[in-house]
């Protein structure tokens, strides 16, 4: 029997806790408490510590899932909870002010982990607000030279998460044979976004995720 670890990470309200109790039948174990700053204006609560959750697959082995705080003044937690990490599946909120900044923010964040294991991401909250889409995303990595499986997905369908999950081990099979970067750019990169970004965010904190 084998276990795994895998880290759910992203803003606050991307959806990580939902998207652990998604895949956990009622065991997972969380650790809410009540927002009292800028997250406050999204939602009641906020993780503060973490999510977890098991996965038993049906061979035998074990996923253990756990998801990191969103708030980057909780980053001294990410470090604590990727070791021994196998990946990381990053969650983004499609709603945020600049979703694709937040990409950008996590990989950076989580770079060191990622580069010595794997990520994939989900974006959520697509049925909330369909821009950046999926291929929007998908050519903004393509123009890092990312090579990034990227999904649309719902926090609260079992099934995505279960199809990020297989992504993630799918990509860790591969990864020694797949080519490190694609050079696939693209001279497109203006998008469109739900949330007007010249009030949400002060000059140059686009990509900090501590404001929902
Ligand atoms: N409409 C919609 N709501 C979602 C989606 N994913 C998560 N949510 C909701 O977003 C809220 C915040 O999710 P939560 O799991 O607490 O986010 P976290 O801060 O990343 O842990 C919850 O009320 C979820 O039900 C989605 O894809 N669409
Ligand atoms: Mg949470």
């Amino acid at each position: 029997m084998k276990t795994y670890k895998i880290i759910f990470s992203g803003p606050p309200g991307a959806g990580k806790s939902t998207a652990i109790k998604s895949v956990s039948n009622g065991n997972a174990v969380t650790t809410e408490a009540i927002a009292t700053d800028e997250t406050a204006e999204r939602k009641k609560s906020t993780t503060v510590a973490m999510d977890y959750s098991i996965l038993q697959l049906g061979s035998g082995d074990r996923i253990h899932l756990y998801g990191t705080p969103g708030q980057e003044r909780f980053s001294f937690m990410w470090d604590v909870l990727t070791k021994g990490g196998m990946g990381l599946i990053l969650l983004i909120d499609n709603k945020r002010p600049d979703p694709m900044a937040d990409i950008e923010f996590f990989l950076d964040a989580f770079k060191d982990f990622i580069e010595k294991t794997t990520v994939v991401i989900g974006i959520t909250r697509v049925d909330l607000c369909a821009t950046p889409t999926i291929q929007d995303h998908q050519r903004r990595l393509n123009e890092k030279n990312l090579n990034i499986p990227i999904f649309a997905i719902d926090s609260r369908a079992e099934k995505d998460i279960v199809k990020l999950i297989e992504a993630l081990l799918r990509q860790l099979h591969t990864k020694k044979r797949r080519p490190s970067s694609e050079n696939n750019r693209s001279t497109t990169s203006a998008t469109a976004s739900c949330v007007a970004l010249s009030h949400a965010y002060p000059q140059g904190e686009a990509s900090r995720p501590t404001h929902s």
